[in-house]
C-alpha cells in the first residue's frame, strides 16, 4: 500500500517534469500507517465537522497528500487529475492548495507554517469541544513535519505554545530524514528535535520511519498522552530509488526514467505509471471505508441534540454571524452619535468588542503580550489555559508569528472566529501567515494598534512607516484605518461580515475627535471611503485622509476655506473596499478638484489611486523619532497649516 504512494509520486512528478518525489517516497510508511489505521476521515464526507485534520506541513511533498486521498477515494482527486499534477487549474496544484480539493486542510509550502496552522487547528478544537462537548467535538491534528519545518523560527514559537497549553490532540510526525535541499542536514544543523520538543513540554519519541509497526505503536502511544506528541520517524528520502535514496538529489527534480525503473524494480512495483494494482486499490478503499460508522454515529448525537444547540453548532461550522449582531451595532452606533466619545481608536475597538463578543460567541480574542495597549481584551473575557478551554481570550506571549499562524489555522478549522492583536510595526514578523489568510481567504482579524509615529516616545523602533503601504499591496487583504469610535464600529462589522477575507484593523494609541457625529444606519466605511465633508460649492480642494489624520484633513479644510477656496473631505477606512466600488461611484468620489491632497502620517506609496502622480501627499518620507507625539507631527510636517499651505501654494500658482 505504502508503494502504491511512492509509484503514484514518482509518475506524478515525471509526468509534470518537476516536483519533489523524495519526501512522499520516505514518508510512504508513514501517510499509510496514519491514514489507513488511524485517521478519523471519511472521504464520502471529507468535510464533516468532527474529522481528524491532517496537514502536510512540508507542503513540497504535496504528491504524498494527493496519492493518499485518491487512494482513499476522496472523488475529486481522480487519476486524471494526479496525471495533471502542477498544470493549469488542476486540484494538484505544485503545493497543497486549501479549497483546490477537500482533504487538503490548509495551504502549505512556506516552510513552518502548515505547524503553526495545525495548533490553530487544535485550539479550536479544544474551544468548541468545551463548549459543545466531547461528544459532539473530538478529534486528533495530526502533522507531517520536515526538517525545514523544524529549522525555521516559527517551529519554536508554534510548539512552545502547544506545549504550553497541553494540546494533548496534537500529534507531529516528523520526517526525519537528515536530509534538505544543500544536503546532508549536517550542513547547517545540529541541533535534537526530540529533546527539543521534550523541553517545550511535549511527549517525544524516535523510531524507525520505515517500520510500519513501530508507527502504529508510536501513535498509539501518542494518542493516549497528556501533552501534544512529537514522533521522530527516521527515514530515506526517495526509499526505493537505487542511486538517489537517502540523498538530495531525490528531493527537487523528477528522478529519470531510468531511476524510476531501478525504483519499480527494487519496490517490487510492476504496474505501468499511474495504475494501481486492483488488490492494493481495493484495500485503499476498505481503509478509507473505515470511518463511514463512527461519522453517522457522530451524525446521530448532534440530531439527538436540542434544535438550539444543534442549530447553533451547524451555524458556527457554516460561518453565519449571529442574528443579533447587526442590531446591537446599529443601536451602538446611535450612542456613539449622541456621546461622540474621544477617545484612541484602540480604545474604540476595545468598545466595540464589548458590543460585538457578548453577541458573538465565536470570536476568540487574543494579543501577543500586549493586551492592555491592544485593547482587544473585552469585558468579563476569560483567557484560556491548558486546563480549561472555556475561556475565549488567547496570551499567546510574545509570538506573532505563531499566533498569525495558528489563528488560521483556527479560521480554517472552523466554529470560531480569530481575532488578536499586537503593534502595527510588529505585522512584519506575522506577514507571511497574513499573506497566506489572505491568499486561502481566511477571516482572520489582526488588531493592529500604535500605528503610527503617533505613538510617540516608544520611537522609530516602534513607528510603522512602511506597513500600510506593504499591507495594502497584498491582494485579498482588507487594511481598515478608522477614524473614529464610529468608523471603528463600522470596520469591525465589516471585517466580521468577511468571511471570504482576513482584515487588519489599524488603530491609534492617541485619542481622536469624533469625526462623525450623526447616525448613519447604512455603514459608510463599507465603501471604503466617502465624502465626510462636502465642500460649499464646486470643491477647489479634495482632501483625502484615513485614520487619526482625518482630524487634520477637517482642520485644513478650514484653514483653507478661510482664504476663500471651497475644500471637501473625503474619508478613507479601507482602500481594497473602495477599489471594489462601481467605476462611477469611485470616479464621483475621486471628484474634479484641480488640487488633491493627500494626509496620512505614513509613506505615500498606495496613495496614487487617489491623488494620482500630481497630487500634493502631507506624510512620512523616513522613520520617525522619539518624542511626544504631538511634537512629532510638528517635526514631520504633518499638521493642518502644513497640508493648508501647501494646497494654497498649489492654488494660487495654478492661478
Ligand atoms: C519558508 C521556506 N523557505 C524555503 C523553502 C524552499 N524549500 C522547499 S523544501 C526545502 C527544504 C527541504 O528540506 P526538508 O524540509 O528536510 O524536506 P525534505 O528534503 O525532507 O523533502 C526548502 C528550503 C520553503 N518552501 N519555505
Amino acid at each position: 500500500m505504502a508503494n502504491a504512494i511512492r509509484a503514484l509520486a514518482m509518475d506524478a512528478v515525471e509526468a509534470a517534469k518537476s516536483g519533489h518525489p523524495g519526501l512522499p517516497m520516505g514518508a510512504a510508511d508513514i501517510a499509510t500507517v496514519l491514514f489507513t489505521r488511524f485517521l478519523k476521515f471519511d472521504p464520502t464526507d471529507p468535510r464533516w465537522p468532527d474529522r481528524d485534520r491532517f496537514v502536510l506541513s512540508a507542503g513540497h511533498g504535496s504528491m504524498l497528500l494527493y496519492s493518499v486521498l485518491h487512494l482513499l477515494g476522496v472523488e475529486a482527486l481522480t487519476i486524471d487529475e494526479l496525471k495533471r499534477f502542477r498544470q493549469l487549474d488542476s486540484a494538484t496544484a505544485g503545493h497543497p492548495e486549501y479549497n483546490h480539493a477537500p482533504g487538503i486542510e490548509t495551504t502549505t509550502g512556506p516552510l513552518g507554517q502548515g505547524l503553526g496552522n495545525a495548533v490553530g487547528m487544535a485550539i479550536a478544537e479544544r474551544i468548541l469541544a468545551a463548549e459543545f462537548g466531547e461528544e459532539i467535538v473530538d478529534h486528533r491534528t495530526y502533522v507531517l513535519a520536515s526538517d525545514g519545518d523544524l529549522m525555521e523560527g516559527i517551529s519554536h514559537e508554534a510548539i512552545s505554545i502547544a506545549g504550553h497549553l497541553r494540546l494533548h490532540k496534537l500529534i507531529v510526525l516528523f520526517d526525519d530524514n537528515a536530509v534538505s535541499i544543500d544536503g546532508p542536514l549536517s550542513l547547517a544543523e545540529s541541533g535534537d528535535q526530540v529533546a527539543r520538543f521534550e523541553a517545550a513540554g511535549w511527549n517525544a519519541s524516535r523510531i524507525d520511519g520505515q517500520n510500519q509497526e513501530e508507527i502504529a505503536v508510536a501513535i498509539k502511544a501518542a494518542q493516549e498522552s497528556d501533552r501534544p506528541s512529537m514522533i521522530a520517524c527516521r527515514t530515506t528520502i526517495g526509499f526505493g530509488a537505487p542511486t538517489k535514496a537517502g540523498k538530495a538529489a531525490s528531493h527537487g527534480s523528477p528522478l529519470g526514467a531510468e531511476e524510476i525503473a531501478g525504483a519499480r524494480k527494487a519496490l517490487g512495483w510492476t504496474s505501468p505509471p499511474f495504475e494501481v494494482p486492483a488488490d492494493i486499490r481495493d484495500a485503499w478503499r476498505i481503509a478509507g471505508l473505515k470511518t463511514v460508522h463512527t461519522r453517522k454515529d457522530w451524525e446521530k448525537r448532534l440530531a439527538a441534540l436540542s434544535d438550539d444547540r444543534r442549530g447553533e453548532f451547524e451555524r458556527r461550522i457554516r460561518g453565519d454571524l449571529p442574528n443579533g449582531l447587526a442590531a446591537a451595532l446599529a443601536d451602538y452606533k446611535r450612542t456613539l452619535a449622541s456621546e461622540k466619545p474621544k477617545v484612541a481608536t484602540r480604545k474604540a475597538s476595545e468598545m466595540a468588542l464589548d458590543v460585538i463578543n457578548p453577541v458573538a460567541p465565536e470570536t476568540i480574542g487574543g494579543s501577543a503580550d500586549l493586551t492592555g495597549s491592544n485593547n482587544t481584551r473585552s469585558k468579563n473575557m476569560k483567557a484560556i489555559t491548558a486546563d480549561d478551554f472555556t475561556g475565549r481570550f488567547i496570551h499567546w506571549g510574545v509570538r506573532e508569528h505563531g499566533m498569525a499562524a495558528a489563528m488560521n489555522g483556527m479560521a480554517l478549522h472552523g466554529g470560531v472566529i480569530p481575532y488578536s492583536g499586537t503593534f502595527l510595526v510588529f505585522s512584519d514578523y506575522c506577514r507571511p501567515s497574513i499573506r497566506l489568510a489572505a491568499l486561502m481567504g481566511q477571516r482572520v482579524i489582526f488588531v493592529m494598534t500604535h500605528d503610527s509615529i503617533g505613538l510617540g516616545e516608544d520611537g522609530p523602533t516602534h513607528q510603522p512607516v512602511e506597513q500600510l503601504a506593504a499591507l495594502r499591496a497584498m491582494p485579498n487583504l482588507n487594511v481598515f484605518r478608522p477614524a473614529d469610535a464610529m468608523e471603528t464600529a463600522e470596520c469591525w462589522q465589516l471585517a466580521l461580515e468577511s468571511a471570504n477575507r482576513p482584515s487588519v484593523i489599524a488603530l491609534t494609541r492617541q485619542n481622536l475627535p469624533a469625526v462623525r457625529t450623526t447616525f448613519a444606519a447604512d455603514n459608510l466605511s463599507a465603501r471604503g471611503a466617502y465624502e465626510l465633508a462636502a465642500a460649499n460649492g464646486d470643491a477647489e480642494v479634495s482632501i483625502f485622509a484615513s485614520g487619526s489624520e482625518v482630524e487634520i484633513a477637517l482642520a485644513a479644510k478650514s484653514l483653507i476655506e478661510a482664504r476663500g477656496f471651497a475644500v471637501r473631505v473625503v474619508s478613507v477606512p479601507c482602500f481594497e473596499l473602495f477599489a471594489g466600488q462601481d467605476e462611477d461611484y469611485r470616479t464621483e468620489l475621486l471628484g474634479n478638484a484641480p488640487v488633491n491632497l493627500a494626509i496620512e502620517a505614513a509613506v505615500r506609496q498606495s496613495w496614487a489611486r487617489f491623488i494620482g502622480r500630481e497630487g500634493l501627499f502631507i506624510g512620512m518620507t523616513g522613520f520617525g523619532a522619539s518624542a511626544p507625539y504631538g511634537q512629532l507631527y510638528e517635526k514631520f510636517g504633518i499638521t493642518a497649516e502644513a497640508a493648508a499651505a501647501a494646497a494654497i501654494e498649489r492654488l494660487t500658482a495654478n492661478v
